[in-house]
């Protein structure tokens, strides 16, 4: 296979550099021919490339981007408005009816594709030009992505980089994800993100062809979306967060906007408002649903398991449909969640009984269900996903036929410390440095739960320690690419010594995105500064 070659190609470049400290020496002292950087590094590995090693495509002034087919309009757009500020190139949009000929980067779309899945795409580049083509716009969008990274890493800047030459290496590529689920999970409940922070965070999502944001919307500490029906869920539930900020909450036209900021990148929101444990937002709003002698005023701390609704009452169930409803009704995704976990204080037949009657709710809305693991001791429909995090308990539900979204928290937590120093994050699952987030496989990682029991991988951001963008940032990278690549490359294609030098050149990106990043000692960063 040709991705094997290429990929060989590297790994024989480095393998005179064994030990790891002798790579980096290598690598610093070896002329760029030698080793991986020379060569396109990208971000997941795609499923076959060939460098081609002839001359390269030159952008000039002159390059249109010829978009064949009104659906590929939108995606043609997204790479000019990428390409513009940096460039300084026009890089008009015509479409393929004007016949126009001569260099150009053309996107197309083809109904008799023989790509696999809507995201699947091959890109094709040689000095006369880049043809980029899929069966669907998202196929285009993941494609440009990789245009992006066979570009100068100048191309992210936001003013004009005069003296770069924007040339694309001459490659073909052939590529499709493993699979279908690629998410991060963002906790804008224990620390609260403003909209423009969310952004940036799909903003990475997107380079990386992550295809999910799970929003973590509620909490013990604030209820941070509004809702028409049931006003002091955020009048009440949202003033506070960790440590006592004031927290905040988004508005209808708040997520409405997150919503299309994230679809026109290909990404689908996943709404979250966890139940019925994690409540005592809604309860502190509204304590009939609750029959807790505790009474719910707004809480600071991070214990976790002790809220919860009351199973028995009419009145959890009202304010969970209004609550699934109305946010159902401003997402397009499919998936509602509707959290489940960390429930210390209701009997398991009670649990039970509660997330079947949300799944049923969330079924009258349209939706499918996704619960962290516990769900899966209740009856699930088959259409529901188990997330797993700490144990197999997510199993249960391959008995029903419902699938498993892979967040095990020793590989896949960003709130988990990259070390014992670090300042920011977590200990309780593990100590997760970028090559222990790299090196598994979600197929064998628990016994039982095979590849086609798997929707994919999901990286969960859990905010107690994270208070604000750039916390998470560097929580997030570089783990985050490097589970990117776990959920969208094939087995075989991956291998941590070829991934940590080809991870070492994106880091003049992230700072050019204004990116900050954990500098890990396990990654043959360029330079001292990264770039
Ligand atoms: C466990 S993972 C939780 C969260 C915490 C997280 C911190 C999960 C489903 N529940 O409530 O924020 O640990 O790492």
């Amino acid at each position: 296979m040709t991705s094997s070659r290429t990929t060989f190609a590297r790994v024989g470049g480095l393998a005179r550099c064994l030990a790891p400290f002798l790579v980096v020496a290598c690598h610093n002292v070896a002329p760029v021919t030698s080793v991986a950087p020379s060569g396109p590094s990208v971000i997941p590995a795609p499923t076959s490339m060939r460098v081609e090693g002839t001359a390269p495509f030159l952008i000039t002034a002159a390059t249109p981007i010829v978009a064949e087919g009104d659906a590929a309009v939108g995606v043609a757009r997204s790479l000019a408005s990428l390409m513009r500020p940096s460039t300084g190139m026009p890089l008009r949009i015509v479409p393929a009816a004007d016949g126009s000929s001569g260099p150009a980067i053309q996107l197309a779309l083809r109904a008799d594709s023989s790509v696999a899945t809507d995201e699947s795409y091959d890109l094709v580049v040689t000095s006369a030009g880049v043809r980029l083509s899929a069966s669907r716009p998202a196929g285009l969008f993941r494609g440009i992505q990789t245009l992006r990274q066979l570009l100068p890493a100048g191309v992210e800047s936001h003013m004009k980089l005069g003296s770069t030459a924007w040339a694309i290496p001459a490659v073909t590529i052939k590529d499709s994800p493993r699979f279908p689920w690629r998410g991060a999970m963002l906790d804008v409940a224990r620390h609260f993100f403003t909209v423009k922070e969310v952004k940036q965070f799909i903003d990475v999502l997107a380079l990386y062809k992550m295809n999910v944001l799970h929003l973590h919307l509620s909490d013990d500490q604030g209820f941070r979306i509004a809702i028409a029906s049931r006003p002091r869920l955020t009048e009440i539930g949202s003033v506070t967060q960790v440590g006592g900020g004031e927290g905040g909450f988004y508005t209808k036209a708040d997520y409405a906007e997150l919503v299309r900021y994230a679809g026109e990148r290909f990404v689908t929101v996943v709404p979250e408002v966890d139940m019925p444990g994690h409540t005592n937002a809604v309860l502190s709003a509204y304590p009939s649903a609750s029959c807790s002698v505790r009474s719910s005023s707004p809480y600071a701390g991070t214990d976790v398991g002790w809220s919860t609704f009351c199973v028995d009452s009419a009145e959890s169930y009202a304010i969970v449909d209004d609550i699934i409803r109305e946010i159902s009704a401003m997402t397009p995704g499919a998936y509602f969640h509707v959290g489940g976990d960390e429930v210390h204080t209701l009997k398991r037949d009670q649990y039970v009984k509660f997330v079947e009657r949300a799944q049923e709710i969330v079924g009258k809305y349209g939706k499918r269900m996704i619960g962290w693991e516990e769900v899966a001791k209740a009856r699930l429909q088959p259409t529901s996903i188990a997330q797993l995090w700490t144990s197999d308990t997510a199993r249960l539900a391959l008995q029903y036929g419902a699938k498993i979204l892979m967040s095990p928290a020793k590989k896949t937590y960003l709130d988990m410390k990259y070390n014992r120093s670090s300042t920011l994050g977590l200990t309780w699952a593990a100590i997760i440095e970028v090559q222990d987030s790299y090196d598994w496989d979600p197929a064998t990682y628990v016994t039982g739960v095979g590849e086609g029991d798997i929707v994919g991988v999901e990286a969960p951001l859990w905010s107690e320690t994270v208070r604000n963008i750039g916390s998470a940032f560097w929580l997030a990278m570089p783990r985050l690419p490097a589970l990117a690549e776990v959920g969208w490359s094939a087995q075989q294609n991956r291998r941590w010594e070829d991934f940590r030098v080809r991870l070492a050149t994106h880091s003049p990106r992230w700072e050019y995105l204004g990116v900050g990043y954990h500098r890990s000692p396990q990654i043959p960063w360029l330079g001292t500064t990264g770039r």
